[in-house]
């Protein structure tokens, strides 16, 4: 019987191609040199694509295939899929959430405790033997006792959340609405927790809502003892801001695993002394990149059968 074929539109794990080469006939749009040929070139009637939450897929794509009828999306973050594009033609959309819940909210407090007790620094002032030379590093700050306001109490924020708990942190949170049983202080606004936290913690799914939401005025109100954590998009932060109040001491520092144009990081960024930065690693773990990768097949095949997908958002 022949494999239904499957455009993949990002470069996918060999561990996730493996498995898909099992059920489908793989197109590798990722590969291509000239796009649009690779398209106009297809088989007819390719129903399934599977693709990256960074690459995503783009309206192009998903009309250049009138017969497509699923992108399955690796990372929970699916906004570079043009979702409304595929809401328009019937397309069902997957994501892969809570399988990294715990991965994201491990490397967020690995960010907290690096940029509090100066982590980075303290390790390359050993390596460099300046210790021996030039005596002890300065004082630095801790997390028990300290307030958290998180942008997002999603899943993850919620991991997040009962992590930041175990290091005695008092923990706030802002998002679009209240949320019902929780034991913690909601704000409606920003402005306003950020005015009230030592750290904040951005870990909402960008969209034209969010887009900013770390605004200069949020800076100005996180103030000169607080810290900003950014673990969800680059572009939920006004970055130029950013790099302004990191340099004038309107906020302590900074510790940042996304930014806006990645993998590209501004310079001005990169040489800040109050910032721990990470190349986009939140999910970067064998055990959860492999539960990742698994869904994504997992929903492909449970569509290719006929059976309800597992992880819809469109
Ligand atoms: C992944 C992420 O690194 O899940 C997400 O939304 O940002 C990360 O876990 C990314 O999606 C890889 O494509």
């Amino acid at each position: 019987m022949t494999k239904p074929d499957l455009l993949l539109v990002a470069d996918l794990s060999p561990r996730v191609v493996d498995q898909l080469e099992q059920d489908f006939t793989l197109h590798r749009y990722c590969d291509a040199e000239d796009k649009g040929a690779f398209l106009q070139a297809l088989p007819e009637g390719v129903r399934f694509i599977a693709t990256g939450g960074g690459t995503g897929c783009s309206r192009a794509i998903i009309e250049a295939l009138p017969a497509l009828e699923i992108i399955s999306s690796f990372g929970v973050g699916y906004d570079a899929v043009d979702v409304e594009a595929a809401k328009e033609h019937g397309v069902r959309v997957t994501n892969t959430p809570d399988v990294l819940n715990d991965c994201v909210a491990e490397v967020t407090m690995a960010l907290m405790l690096a940029l509090a007790h100066r982590v980075p620094e303290s390790h390359d002032y050993v390596r460099a033997g300046r210790w021996e030379n030039e005596g002890a590093m300065p004082l630095t700050a801790e997390l028990t006792g300290a307030t958290v306001g998180i942008i997002g109490l999603g899943r993850i924020g919620k991991s997040i959340a009962r992590l930041a708990q175990a290091f005695s942190m008092r923990v706030v949170y802002h998002g679009r609405s209240e949320q019902a049983h929780q034991p913690f202080q909601y704000y409606d606004n920003p402005v306003d927790m950020a005015r009230d936290v030592d750290w904040l913690v951005v870990i909402a799914p960008s969209t034209p809502q969010t887009r900013g939401i770390v605004s200069r005025e949020v800076l100005e109100a996180l103030g000169s003892e607080g810290r900003l954590v950014n673990v969800a998009r680059g572009d939920l932060v006004d970055e130029e801001a950013l790099i302004e109040a990191l340099s004038t001491g309107t906020i302590a520092g900074a510790a940042l695993d996304v930014f806006a144009q990645e993998p590209h990081v501004p310079e001005a960024l990169r040489m800040q002394d109050n910032v721990v930065l990470l190349p986009h690693i939140g999910s970067a773990t064998h055990k959860t990149r492999a539960a990742m990768g698994d869904l994504v097949v997992k929903n492909l095949r449970a569509h290719l059968r006929g059976n309800p997908v597992l992880t819809p958002v469109v």
